[in-house]
């Protein structure tokens, strides 16, 4: 009897990973998720002349090294899976050759789009067909700057294929299009739950580019017969999952079924709760919450706050400059660091290309009569109060919005290894945070495959799977919590 083995491609904006998840039964009969780590590999973005690329080819190449080391150490999975960020995309010419790298969704090619599609479809009525917060990132406006600026590839695409499904399809030769994906893209219609053709030719986007989408567990197809024959595996089969990374973390969070909170909690902080249907309202829109496709059909009504990339990006500026310090030790120098400080809107507009992190914060803190920080422990401690008490704003705007209350938060994503961050958290609800599992993404990418393999019957069952596999710490929020919400307040005056 072989155990029951599934494996997951998680790819993130700064590595990617492979995991073999096997489910196997306790002596009480209690089934277990068991996951372990075989590959993992850095992902860059690089500089090609006036453009920020991916290099899709190097993440194959990486998949494909996975793939065979995972048969070499004797795991015979039945089914893959991959997840990705959300939004960047290939395009496919007529002979289903790839025309180009993919461009990184930080590429500034979509500077001032916002304005413009405003301007031209109007915010409300776009936010009524999309349903997603205006961020200078999505499919949308990639598209219009490559028109704008008459690219050849977009003139001779025949296909469209956001990352995961590109992947997918250089390892199968089997072209989907993943729901959860096309809904990151602000031209698929959340009521209609299809294309939106119509905006897409007022804009002057061809639709013969997308594919009609399939729901997270679609079996795509067997690993393509050169891809066997190079690797030496047999042909494992292609799961379409919740491709998009943050919809796979959801899938995983250990909630029992009913309205509950979540942030997923990585190089982006996606805070939200899970709805049947999409809340297009106008307060929604105000508010800048995104309803993006889900597992099981399900809409995340969330808010995309820019997260860990602010501390990532000033840890990359030390390194360059030759401090090389660790996250341990940047934690433990914001944790001596005075309090309250200084904060600021993590979602200030700024800091949303790369470099120069430091000094975008000094400035805001200068534009705000607060003290620049000086040294590494200010920043940190900056950034995860101002994390913190947007995570606040959030989660008190996603319970106005739907009228829920949310006793707890729970926490999900690589950025939960940064325990100050949890605890600040926690100390800025006023609620518990529940932390955990820190691999959501890969383990949402598993069990959405067990959901196909039918060992899982749908996606409750696959949260008690999660909840009985992996543990979850528990933040208590302090009892006098009077500090952080005079903080909350003064945050809350300088920030909507
Ligand atoms: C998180 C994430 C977010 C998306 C951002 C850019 O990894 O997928 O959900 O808004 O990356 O694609």
């Amino acid at each position: 009897w072989e155990i029951p083995a599934a494996l997951a491609f998680d790819l993130g904006a700064s590595s990617g990973r492979a995991l073999i998840g096997r489910l196997t039964v306790e002596a009480d009969g209690r089934r277990k998720l068991e996951v372990s780590e075989l590959h993992r590999f850095p992902n860059y973005a690089v500089q090609v002349g006036r453009h920020l690329h991916w290099d899709i080819l190097r993440l194959l190449h990486e998949i494909k090294i996975s793939i065979r080391k995972t048969f070499r150490e004797g795991y015979q999975p039945a089914t893959f899976g991959i997840d990705s960020w959300g939004v960047d995309f290939g395009l496919l010419d007529a002979d289903g050759e790839l025309l180009g790298n993919p461009y990184h969704y930080r590429d500034p090619q979509t500077e001032g789009l916002i304005e413009e599609v405003n301007g031209l479809i109007g915010s409300e009525a776009l936010y009524r067909q999309s349903g997603l917060q205006f961020m200078p990132f999505n499919t949308l406006y990639q598209l219009l700057a490559m028109k704008k600026a008459g690219s050849p590839k977009l003139q001779i695409a025949d296909t469209l294929l956001l990352t995961p499904d590109l992947l997918m399809y250089l390892l199968t030769g089997v072209r989907v299009c993943e729901f959860s994906m096309a809904t990151t893209t602000q031209l698929f219609h959340p009521v209609d739950r299809a294309w939106n053709t119509g905006l897409m030719e007022q804009l002057g986007i061809p639709p013969h580019l997308f594919l009609k989408p399939v729901l997270p567990g679609h079996s795509v197809g067997p690993l393509a017969p050169e891809v066997c024959r190079e690797l030496g595996v047999p042909a494992v089969t292609g799961v379409a999952v919740g491709s998009h990374d943050t919809e796979s973390a959801v899938a995983a969070i250990p909630a029992e079924a009913g309205p509950f909170a979540y942030l997923v909690c990585g190089t982006w902080s996606l805070l939200g709760t899970e709805m049947d249907s999409p809340l297009l309202t106008p307060e929604a829109m105000e508010l800048q919450f995104s309803n993006e496709g889900g597992v099981g059909g399900t809409y995340q009504l969330l808010k995309n706050i820019m997260g860990l990339w602010l501390l990532q990006e000033c840890k990359r500026e030390w390194e360059e400059a030759g401090n090389e310090i660790g996250y341990p030790q940047l934690v433990a120098a914001a944790e001596a660091a005075e309090p309250f400080r200084s904060l600021v809107n993590p979602d200030d507009p700024r800091f949303y290309g790369p470099g120069g992190m430091t000094d975008k914060i000094r400035a805001v803190c200068r534009e705000t009569a607060q003290p620049e920080p000086r040294n590494e422990g200010d920043f940190v401690r900056c950034i995860l109060e101002s994390l913190a008490l947007r995570y606040r704003q959030a989660l008190d705007q996603a319970e106005r919005l739907t009228g829920y209350s949310f006793e707890r938060l729970h926490m999900v994503g690589g950025g939960i290894q940064n325990r100050l961050l949890c605890r600040f958290t926690a100390n800025a609800l006023g609620r518990p945070v529940w932390a955990g599992p820190v691999e959501a993404s890969a383990i949402g990418n598993l069990l959405v495959q067990f959901i196909a393999q039918g060992l899982c019957t749908d996606l409750n069952d696959a949260r008690r799977l999660s909840a009985a596999s992996f543990p979850v710490e528990v933040y208590d929020p302090p009892e006098d919590a009077s500090e952080w919400e005079d903080e909350y307040e003064r945050f809350c005056r300088a920030w909507r």
